[in-house]
């Protein structure tokens, strides 16, 4: 039985961060950074049964062509990725009335969609992506039991190539699920590594009062190469749900719309629109 300070309640029985009751959520969930996003997804919806949220983190949950979907925002980063990762799968793999596993697993269909800085040159703004793999730079897979999920010669290749200083956490890579993966592909979305990282400034290279300890980290990332994959982009999600998804069995794929390239200096003219083509295009997939 899990005790209340593990499985902590609000009053109304539902779970602590995200503010949801069981019943709440439907069995595909998207999540988003942005809260704001969250109703720019449900925009799409014929119907919106739940309006929920607390803090960063909102809900909206509906219906599009018959599927229940929803919507959730994390936030930035995977520090909250671990609360929205464990919160939803307590959601669906616990009793919160027994405070004990159900005897069945659920698997929850998760897709990211999430805004992104590319890493290679040739990878136009506005253009979608898909993340095969991700690594983190977070260091959040390695407080569980996940050595089983992890690419180790991956991570250890990406650590040696880039001169990762033992300071920091170790490197981790994960991968999508392949199912859900499939559903979402189409020959507009390339595919690529994704660099999950821990900060937007001086981890992602970007200098605006502060220099960076090692400057030479960028450089390094654009020319990684392992089993013929490069690195594509970078932003601060992925990693952690790939990590969870598959320690918890939940199927994850991470999709990223463009919004600026780190290696020739531009941002988008139109990230809102280009991020509700993300969407739409998402939504068509999942509910076509
Ligand atoms: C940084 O601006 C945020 O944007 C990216 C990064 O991962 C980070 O969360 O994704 P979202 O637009 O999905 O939040």
């Amino acid at each position: 039985m899990l005790g209340t300070s593990e499985l902590i309640l609000n009053p109304d029985g539902s779970i602590y961060h995200l503010n949801l009751l069981p019943e709440d959520l439907a069995d595909t969930v998207i999540t988003v950074g942005d809260p704001d996003r969250v109703s720019e997804v449900s925009s799409f919806f014929e119907t919106v049964e739940i309006k929920k949220g607390k803090r960063e983190f909102r809900t909206h949950t509906g219906i599009l062509n018959g599927k229940r979907l929803s919507v959730v925002s994390t936030g930035i980063g995977t520090d909250n990725i671990d609360i929205v990762l464990n919160e939803l799968d307590a959601l669906v793999n616990i009793d919160f009335k027994s405070r004990t596993l159900h005897s069945k697993k659920k698997k929850l269909d998760i897709v990211r969609i999430g805004t992104s800085g590319a890493i290679q040159p040739d990878i136009p703004l506005d253009s979608f992506l898909m993340s095969e793999y991700a690594i983190g730079l977070d260091g959040l897979l390695h407080f569980y039991h996940s050595t089983a999920v992890q690419y180790t010669e991956m991570a250890e290749a990406f650590a040696a190539h880039t001169g990762w200083s033992s300071k920091k956490a170790e490197p981790y890579a994960v991968e999508c699920d392949a199912v859900i993966a499939k559903k979402l592909l189409s020959n507009r979305i390339r595919l690529g590594i994704t660099l999950t990282n821990t900060g937007f400034y001086g981890p992602q290279g970007r200098k605006l009062r502060l220099q960076t300890h090692n400057d030479r980290f960028m450089e390094g990332l654009k020319d990684f190469k392992f089993a013929e994959l490069k690195i594509t982009n970078m932003e601060m999600e992925t990693s952690g749900i790939y990590g969870l998804s598959k320690l918890l069995g939940h199927r994850a794929v991470s999709m990223n719309c463009i919004l600026a390239n780190r290696s020739t200096g531009e941002f988008s003219a139109n990230p809102k629109k280009a991020t509700r083509d993300l969407i739409g295009y998402c939504l068509e997939k999942i509910c076509g």
